[in-house]
Parts: C-alpha cells; sequence; structure tokens
C-alpha cells in the first residue's frame, strides 16, 4: 500500500508559515513546529549509528602498524561517516527532515555483522533538558571503540545554524605494542540548513573539525560549500601533520564528503611530492545494514518500540494522532520527573555516567585543537562516558512480557 501524500497546494502554505515562524526561532530546535510532510519518524537516537556503517573502515586502523598511517586510516574513517551522518536522510527523503526529539533513558542498540566481525552499537538519551545523546560502538574483534555525545546549540541568521556540542573518542589497540592503546578526540562539525525557501531543506558542513591523536597526530578538515571552489557542494579539504606542525603535511584529502574524494601523501601545495594513495567513491562500497531487534523484542524504552505509535501516524500524515500519543509520552516522562525530585534522585543512564573529575583524554588532547577541557558540560550535563560495569550489569536482564508493560506504562504512559 503506498502512503498517503498532502494535499500540494496545503503543504505549500503550511511551508510559507514554518518559513516565516522560523525567523523569530528562540534557538530551541525541538520547539520548532514544523509541517507534517517534513516531520521524520526517526528519533536523533538513531543518527549515532552514521559513525559504522562502514564497519571494516572503522576497525582498519588496529590493523596498521605505523602511526602516521594509523592516524591517516582514522581520518579516513571520519570522513567516510561524514556522508551518512549529514547526507543520507536528505538523498534518501528528498529533504532533511525534523527528527523525533528523544525522550530521556531513551535508546537505540543494534549491531553490524560483517567482514569485520560484529560490531555494536549503543545510543542512550542521556539528558532532557539540554538534550544530548551518547553513544558507544565496538568492533568486537579488533576492540576498536568509539564513545561519544552531542547536542546542539541552534541560531537564526539567513538560515538555521547549528553549533555542535560535545566530542568524540575513537580508542584503537596499538598492534605494535599490545595492551597499549591510542586515542583520537574527535570534535564535530558546525553546519547549517541550506534550500529552506525552496522546501527541500539539506545540510552543508561549515569551517573546520579536528582530530587529534595521543600519538602525536593532528588532522584539520576544512568544510566549505557551494560558490567555492568552483561552485560544488559538500567540499572539504583536510590535512594530517604532527601535532603543533601544522606545515608539515604529511597526508592530504580532498574532494565532496557526499562524493568522491582522494587521498594523497605529501603537501597539499607541492604537487611533485604529491602522491595519490587512494580515492574513496562511496557510490562504489555497500554500508552494512544495522540489525535492530524486532519491535515486540525490544525493551520499552528502545526507540523504534517506543515510537511505534507516534511513527505510524506521521508516515498517514494523523496529525492528531501523532499529537495525542507524543502527549502520553510527554505526560509519563513529566510524571517520571517529578517523583524523581520528590524521591531525590536522579533517572538512571543504563549504559553511561556523567564524569564527576576532569576527563584525561579532553585533559591531554582538547588543548591542541583550542576545544574547552570541560567537553561542554554545562551545556550536555556532563562530560558523558561509556559505564562498562553498568553495560555487563544490564547484559542477559531479559524482561518479561508482564515486565515490559508495566514500564512502558510507566514510563511513556502506554
Ligand atoms: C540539526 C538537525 C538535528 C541534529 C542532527 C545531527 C547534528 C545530530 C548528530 C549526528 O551525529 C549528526 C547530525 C546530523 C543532522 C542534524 C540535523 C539536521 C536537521 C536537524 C534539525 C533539528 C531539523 C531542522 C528542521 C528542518 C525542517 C529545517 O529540517
Amino acid at each position: 500500500m503506498s502512503e498517503p501524500t498532502p494535499n500540494p497546494q496545503a503543504a505549500s502554505t503550511s511551508w510559507t508559515s514554518f518559513i516565516k515562524s522560523i525567523a523569530s526561532f528562540n534557538g530551541d530546535l525541538s520547539s520548532l513546529t514544523a509541517p507534517p510532510f517534513i516531520l521524520s519518524y526517526t528519533s536523533l537516537t538513531e543518527f549515532s549509528s552514521y559513525w559504522a556503517e562502514h564497519p571494516s573502515v572503522f576497525a582498519a586502523p588496529a590493523k596498521e602498524t605505523d602511526p602516521a598511517k594509523r592516524a591517516l586510516l582514522v581520518l579516513k574513517w571520519f570522513l567516510t561517516t561524514l556522508k551518512q551522518q549529514y547526507a543520507s536522510r536528505s538523498e534518501r527523503d528528498g529533504n532533511e527532515k525534523k527528527p523525533l526529539n528523544p525522550f530521556l533513558g531513551e535508546l537505540f542498540l543494534g549491531k553490524w555483522e560483517d567482514e569485520a566481525g560484529t560490531t555494536e552499537l549503543i545510543s542512550e538519551q542521556v539528558s532532557h533538558h539540554p538534550p544530548a545523546t551518547a553513544y558507544s560502538i565496538i568492533n568486537v574483534p579488533t576492540n576498536v571503540r568509539l564513545q561519544g555525545y552531542n547536542a546542539q546549540k541552534a541560531s537564526f541568521s539567513k538560515t538555521i545554524n547549528i553549533k555542535q556540542l560535545g566530542h568524540a573518542v575513537l580508542t584503537v589497540p596499538n598492534p605494535s605494542r599490545p595492551g597499549e592503546d591510542e586515542t583520537y578526540l574527535i570534535t564535530l562539525p558546525s553546519l547549517h540548513v541550506e534550500g529552506l525557501i525552496m522546501g527541500a531543506p539539506f545540510i552543508e558542513l561549515d569551517s573546520a573539525s579536528y582530530i587529534t591523536s595521543s600519538s602525536g597526530f593532528t588532522a584539520k578538515i576544512d568544510y566549505s560549500g557551494r560558490g567555492w571552489f568552483g561552485g560544488k557542494k559538500n567540499v572539504f579539504t583536510a590535512t594530517l601533520f604532527p601535532t603543533g606542525k601544522e606545515k608539515d603535511v604529511l597526508y592530504n584529502c580532498s574532494g565532496q564528503w557526499t562524493k568522491a574524494f582522494d587521498i594523497y601523501s605529501g603537501s597539499v601545495k607541492s604537487n611533485s611530492s604529491k602522491t595519490l594513495i587512494e580515492t574513496w567513491d562511496p557510490t562504489n562500497i555497500a554500508l552494512t545494514k544495522l540489525i535492530v531487534a524486532p519491535v515486540e523484542q525490544q525493551h520499552p524504552l528502545e526507540s523504534r518500540r517506543a515510537w511505534a505509535n507516534v511513527a505510524a501516524g506521521i508516515k498517514k500524515y494523523d496529525m492528531d494522532y501523532v499529537a495525542s500519543e507524543k502527549a502520553k509520552i510527554e505526560k509519563a516522562q513529566r510524571a517520571m520527573r517529578k517523583l524523581e525530585k520528590e524521591e531525590g534522585r536522579d533517572w538512571e543512564r543504563r549504559y553511561f555516567t556523567a564524569l564527576a573529575a576532569p576527563d584525561p583524554v579532553l585533559t591531554a588532547l582538547a588543548p591542541n585543537v583550542g576545544i574547552s577541557t570541560n567537553g561542554d558540560a554545562e551545556k550536555t550535563g556532563g562530560v558523558w562516558r561509556f559505564d562498562s560495569a553498568k553495560a555487563e550489569k544490564v547484559k542477559g536482564q531479559e524482561l518479561s512480557e508482564e515486565e515490559k508493560t508495566q514500564l512502558a506504562k510507566v514510563l511513556l504512559g502506554q
């Protein structure tokens, strides 16, 4: 059965009012009332999966014995994630839609199974006010692991501009020194929405982001949009250099993060010493599909189960049903927060803990790239780190059908 489409005239009228409303936007992305056809039925907790849709590229650094080449493989992996992170939805749906705003404790769990072995994903909404999502991704055979958290700060000037708060940390076991890990601190690019007036929003990345490692290398990725470099969109150049020696470029990469890009050894400027190592062309490389448990087997707090009714309503453009199903969740969540306050306790995060002490990775690496060593904690509810003890505790804690029903009622009003 094909999905219903909204009346085109009504859609264009509601889009015009939406654009007008954005001009007085207060910076709270969740408060934007977008027209039905631009609403996504996917929650932001799902976006954490974009970090590892090519698991073998994610795990590759663990097999490289040369530290500079290892740092290059980390940069390559990061660049390959950009298309998924920032363009996959607009390429699939024709525009960037407004994702579901996760509730506190919402989970998105899955795994990839392919030639890289098993790679596990845990994503959890660790804060609601301000909204922040934390994630952990582990490639089991190599123990390459990523953890991070993110929040967004939005503003309006000609369009919606988004600064990403938080960061990611990639840990790579050093193959030359068993038992020793290397850490890579990854900053997140700023972005803005293009195509708003035309009713077909898509993302463009802005300025620069960085990856800096405990092994002494830093990568700088510069982003620019249409109007630069011959009018192409999604353009970037990246350089990898020994930390603190930005001019001593060891490798450089350039191209479009949505299309193909080249990786060279040597400096960007000196063509004579520049050698093409590899071209990455996503059109020739299949993604590994994330395996997510069937909805009926999921924990009640898992995203697709919790939002199932809302998602069904969005798919049918039945906004009254969407509003009443969303209201059930919001009401139950408000009651839960009230109870916690009365009992003097905080919602227990299932997989992550906010650090009490300064984070050693941030302390050591953040100054390399000029970001704050406090990890934007005041705007993300804390510096969130994966808590393996918590994860171990919940492993195999299978809930009975009765417990699931009870939890869904109390936490989500369903
Ligand atoms: C800004 C954004 C929500 C946040 C999304 C983030 C930053 C989330 C973390 C991921 O790792 C990367 C990522 C990709 C896209 C970002 C979204 C793009 C648009 C969305 C706004 C809330 C929606 C704006 C509404 C509309 C109708 C203009 O699209």
